[in-house]
């Protein structure tokens, strides 16, 4: 049986969880950031990120990788496109969701989490850099859904990597028009009625309410965890003085390098 160090909110764990349904593969599901799977977590992965896969005696950490070794694993269904030029789009979406849709809505949201009480505002101009970045991207992506509803020509990873981060983006009031983009909204609805993109929002929706409804959080309420690409959109946005206030103040640390 697969185990997968997981967490419900997290992009990259909700990647690798619809992979796994869509290839109907069952697995055994820790939520690996609730504070008392840290120790079991560094076992598996010592920068103490999620998602991690165990596979009996092979782990494999980073979702990208992850969903490597299931594509290896379990060719079908398959998540890659047919041909070498649609499989290089999708790869270059994958890593597009990962580091800097990600990077973008991270550091955006920060002040949106159940989990950190935050009684300070975001630093001028962060929320306004983050919006029009997003939606560069967005513009890009609207082009590159192609005439199957899809971005790589059928349902791959490039879809399954950039849904959760799309469905982020109402909770942080950026909305997408028809106008702007009718084929990106067609896209949404359309993953939506997938089964593995489906169940995994009934899944998140369920684990809210279980992991938050009580008031109580089984996280981190402290200390946010910067990994790297989130501190280089900082940096490459003039935020190096913001960041370095909250390492200072314990409210910002790095994952291990090891
Ligand atoms: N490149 C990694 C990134 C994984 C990552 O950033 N995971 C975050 C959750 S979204 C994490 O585990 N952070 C540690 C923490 O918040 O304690 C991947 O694709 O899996």
């Amino acid at each position: 049986m697969l185990t997968l160090y997981d967490n419900p909110f997290s992009p990259f764990a909700r990647k690798v969880r619809m992979v796994l349904r869509f290839k109907v593969l069952e697995y055994r599901s820790i939520d690996a950031l609730a504070l008392d799977e840290h120790d079991r977590l560094i076992t598996v992965n010592p920068r103490a990120e999620v998602p991690v896969l165990v596979d009996g005696a092979v782990t494999v950490t980073d979702s990208a990788d992850i969903v490597s070794y299931l594509e290896d694993r379990s060719p079908n269904p398959t998540v890659l496109p047919a041909s070498p030029e649609l499989r290089a789009k999708a790869r270059q979406w994958q890593r597009r969701a990962d580091t800097v849709l990600d990077a973008i809505i991270h550091d955006v949201s920060i002040w949106t989490w159940p989990t950190h009480h935050r009684s300070d505002q975001p630093p001028t101009g962060l929320l306004e850099a983050g919006r029009r970045e997003l939606h560069e991207i967005l513009v890009d992506l609207e082009d590159a859904i192609d005439a199957s509803g899809f971005v790589c020509d059928q349902l791959s990873i490039a879809d399954f990597s950039l849904f959760p981060h799309v469905s982020s983006l109402k909770p942080l009031a950026i909305l997408l028009e028809e106008a702007t983009y009718p084929k990106l909204l067609r896209w949404n609805r359309q993953m939506r009625k997938q089964t593995a993109v489906h169940e995994d929002l009934k899944y998140v929706k369920r684990k809210a309410i279980e992991k938050f409804g009580s008031g109580q959080s089984p996280y981190e309420d402290e200390k946010i965890v910067w990994r790297g690409d989130r501190i280089e959109w900082l940096l490459a946005h003039g935020f190096q003085d913001w960041f370095a206030s909250e390492l200072s103040h314990g409210r910002a640390v790095v994952p291990s390098s090891l």
